[in-house]
């Protein structure tokens, strides 16, 4: 039988056994059952043959009790959503529902790591300091930003740095997301790189530490509910934003609004929402979500399992690993007899780097076919593509697909570098149909 990986509330939460048999978090296992008239489409999915040299593995886990996808319901959002947490709030969004060119609000992913703060009445209001190592620091008002700044608008992709991370055997801590936990919206802000100029960079920037308004889970005032930071170099890139508003709308409260960052390619954890503080550092910020396994990957792989503490051979996660979904059709879709062509939609994107190719097998790998890709709108847009599955008969096909970046590097077929938290998990998506 097809087992569940239970939802997992917090990123930091530890992990007693692995729930996995083979079946269990193979890409697209977990949510392919759509109805008991297609439940076969889900057991076979599971077919990639396991490597037997994770610890974990050998330990002989039990399996945790099956547990599928919780109904999401949110004022604002589609009930299509699927809930991965409740405390704090973590929703994903299935890669069926990432279907359109630019993700509507109403099914963008939610990841909170803290409570959810107080709605803001008076957004104009809200401030935001900058302060360290700046020649004058500043407080600034939303309004203030907006008239001093020249405004941009860019459609970026927000993914969070654990996007995939169900894919890894045996299950890594944290949510346990597919690879619905990424949006693209467009984001209209100022450039992060002008409001630092304003505060008059020394010569000791190098690197910034990010506060929100969010209260911790545990309600201790002492403590942020994350506080990420980053390089100096990443901060002043062009599409490094501080953002009021999505899809041309005030950014909602739930996506962080009145302000929060957009720092694209990056893990999203670093596009602190309720924004109201940048601390510009010498060193490297050492707040909540910085440190020993979080957003750190390995630099020599270590055995799939290991309790590794992230201290040595581990190095602060970058540019998020290259991704192509297919939107359409979903998981699990009955077609009519004979149908022998299938129309495909997707979307691929690449963190830092440009996705070059997006490719469909639908014989498990042996010929690959080109899809067309489209213009994307500007750097760290996604690639959305299109194109055609020839099916040669009725009866139950996969369809892979996999991209390529401009480097020539592909996505891996099986989510690899395990690490303890597991993020950089980027195994090709594959969908199941039934003809006939
Ligand atoms: N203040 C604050 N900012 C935050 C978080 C948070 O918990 N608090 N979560 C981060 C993480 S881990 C992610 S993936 C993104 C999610 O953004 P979204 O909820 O708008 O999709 O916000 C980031 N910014
Ligand atoms: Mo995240």
């Amino acid at each position: 039988m097809l087992k569940e990986v239970q939802p997992r509330d917090a990123a930091d939460e530890t992990r007693a056994t692995s729930t996995t048999d083979a079946a269990a978090t193979l890409n697209g296992s977990r949510r392919l059952v759509l109805g008991s008239s297609l439940a076969a489409l889900g057991l076979a999915l599971g077919g990639l043959p396991r490597l037997a040299v994770s610890p974990a593995a050998a330990q002989g886990a039990a399996p945790a009790a099956p547990k599928g996808p919780q109904p999401f319901d949110y004022p604002g959002k589609d009930k299509g959503l699927t809930l991965l947490g409740d405390r704090p709030l973590v929703a994903e969004t299935p890669e069926s529902l990432l279907d359109d060119d630019t993700t509507p609000i109403s099914k963008f992913f939610i990841r909170n790591n803290g409570q959810i703060p107080e709605p803001i009445k008076d957004a104009e209001a809200w401030q935001l300091k900058i302060e360290g190592e700046v020649d004058k620091p500043l407080t600034l008002t939303v309004a203030e930003l907006k008239s001093r700044f020249t405004p941009q608008t860019f459609r970026m992709v927000l993914e969070c740095g654990g996007n995939g991370r169900s894919f890894y055997q045996p299950a890594a801590r944290g949510n346990q997301w597919t690879n619905g936990g990424a949006g693209c919206a467009e984001w209209t802000g100022v450039r992060l790189a002008d409001v630092l100029k304003a505060a008059g960079l020394k010569d000791t920037a190098k690197f910034t530490g990010h506060f929100g308004a969010d209260p911790h889970l545990s309600g201790d005032t002492t403590r942020d509910a994350i506080s990420r930071g980053m390089p100096i170099e990443k901060a002043l890139e062009p599409h490094s934003l501080i953002v009021w508003a999505m899809n041309g709308e005030p950014l909602p409260h739930i996506h962080g609004g009145p302000l929060r960052l957009v720092v694209p390619g990056w893990p999203a954890s670093l596009s602190s929402k309720w924004l109201n503080r940048i601390l510009v550092r010498a060193t490297p910020h050492d707040g909540q979500g910085m440190g020993g396994t979080s957003y750190r990957i390995p630099t020599v792989p270590i055995v799939p399992g290991t309790n590794a503490d992230g201290k040595a051979n581990f190095t602060d996660m970058t540019s998020m690993p290259l991704r192509a979904i297919i939107s359409s059709p979903a998981n699990g879709t009955r077609l009519p007899a004979a149908t022998r062509e299938v129309a495909l939609r997707g979307a691929a994107w690449a963190g830092d780097h440009e996705v070059a190719r997006v490719e469909v097998s639908f014989d498990a790998g042996q010929r690959w076919h080109a899809m067309t890709l489209a213009k994307p709108k500007n750097r760290y847009d996604w690639v959305r593509w299109t194109g055609k599955a020839a099916l040669p008969s009725d009866g139950y096909f996969e369809l892979w697909v996999r991209a390529t970046d401009s480097r020539g590097v592909a996505q891996p077929h099986v989510a690899t570098n395990w690490n303890p938290q597991g993020y950089g998990s980027n195994p090709l998506h594959r969908v199941a149909v039934l003809v006939g």
